[in-house]
């Protein structure tokens, strides 16, 4: 049987083929979903790599090279979520530590931080990371690791992230970025000198709102080692079956995500001209404050718009109700288009004073935007701006 290796082939190809060689039993080409909880061993000990499918299962382990190679990572492993994966992370940090964070994260982030870790002893300092004379300052002698999103959910700001990195390795922290919103096929944060790159798989990587994951990748052996170790230990893995449906939907990430960044690009600039509207966000937008950044390290502008309607929150929550085609709900980054209220949905965890501080408002808007026919998603914003 021809063995493949990612080393030789492009993005689009390894998201194919990577981790997956025919199964050499059958030739199926489709990889099998090992449903199995153990593995016969011959004598003690002794047995094909596998032994029992919280440590390692077949199909997450191929799940974990295709993705390890699509972000140019030598090591991946795979979580029952996203959040699943964010626990996994803070097993590189202990009591009395501090972690500096993005002040704009998805909501579960900082609840888990604040309403969890917090109460373990670890301690967050959370500030616009899109400013890196803010990251500095907020450096203390038990700082370990800076945790990053960017582009941020749902504000869509933008981190550069070769400019924390350098400043992390400068003062011997770990960096993370939070790559969900970007996905690698637009941005490769370990290529710009971050440590480790999460994804909730949920989103763009498994692409079809049909099953929930997460991901955690570093090409560093000893974070990699205390990372696998938390993972068998906590055991919070990906199932078998979740593995399978993620890397389907991965294998067509590049051209969803094309697609779903050029939808988004022509509604941003429509958005931006209505006269409903107050403003829009959107990294391909010349009337983004960082898109200069985003052009530099990410290949295209993503899949996520964030708009203030005018009036606020009466008109906001009416306008999500009666816009046809896009559904009312949480989460992003699937074939269909979504639409949600940051402030009463994704991000109610955060106290409304902070939302504020911040910038989520009561009129801000985010879309998730989805592969169909850009007229119909454009037809679908009109009707909703008519019907408020
Ligand atoms: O939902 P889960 O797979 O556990 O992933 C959490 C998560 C992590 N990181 C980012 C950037 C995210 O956006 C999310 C989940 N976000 C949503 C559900 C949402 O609608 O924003």
């Amino acid at each position: 049987m021809k063995k493949y290796n990612p080393a030789e082939h492009q993005f689009e190809t390894n998201a194919i083929h990577a981790g997956q060689d025919p199964d050499p039993s059958t030739g199926a080409i489709t990889f099998p979903i090992y449903q199995t909880s153990t593995y016969v061993q011959e004598a003690v000990g002794k047995h094909k790599g596998y032994e029992y499918s919280r440590t390692s299962n077949p199909t997450r382990c191929a799940l974990e090279a295709c993705l390890a190679s699509l972000e140019g990572a030598k090591y991946g492993l795979c979580f029952a979520s996203g959040m699943a994966a964010m626990t996994n992370v803070l097993s590189l940090v202990k009591a009395g530590d501090h972690v500096i964070a993005s002040d704009d994260l998805y909501g579960g982030t900082p609840r888990l931080f604040n309403q969890v870790y917090a109460g373990y002893g670890i301690e967050f300092t959370y500030v616009d990371s899109s400013f890196t004379d803010r990251v500095e300052a907020a450096i203390k002698p038990n700082t370990k690791l800076v945790w990053i999103e960017t582009p941020t959910n749902p504000l869509l700001k933008i981190t550069e992230i070769r400019a924390i990195s350098s400043l992390t390795h400068r003062h011997k922290l770990i960096l993370l970025v939070d790559n969900t919103f970007a996905t690698p096929f637009l941005q490769r944060p370990l290529d710009l000198g971050a440590d480790i790159v999460l994804h909730s798989v949920t989103k763009y990587i498994a692409g079809h709102a049909d099953t929930v994951g997460g991901v955690v990748m570093t090409s560093n052996d000893a974070h990699y080692e205390r990372m696998k170790f938390h993972q068998n230990a906590a055991g919070a893995v990906m199932g078998p079956f979740d593995a399978f449906l993620t890397m389907r939907g991965v294998k067509t990430l590049a051209l969803r995500v094309e697609r779903q960044c050029e939808n988004a690009l022509h509604l941003a600039q429509y958005l931006e001209q209505h006269p409903k509207v107050e403003r829009v966000i959107y990294p391909g937008l010349d009337s983004h404050p960082q898109k200069k950044i985003a052009e530099r390290q990410m290949r295209l502008g993503g899949g996520i718009i964030s708009f203030e309607i005018k009036g606020g929150l009466n008109t906001a929550l009416q306008f999500l109700e009666l816009v046809p085609l896009y559904s009312l709900a949480e989460s992003l980054g699937g074939v269909e288009s979504l639409i949600e209220h940051p402030a009463m949905m994704t991000h109610a965890a955060i106290p409304k004073e902070r939302r504020e501080t911040v910038g989520i408002t009561d009129g801000l808007i985010r879309i998730s935007v989805g592969i169909e026919a850009y007229e119909d998603l454009k037809k679908a914003i009109d009707a909703g701006f008519a019907a408020i």
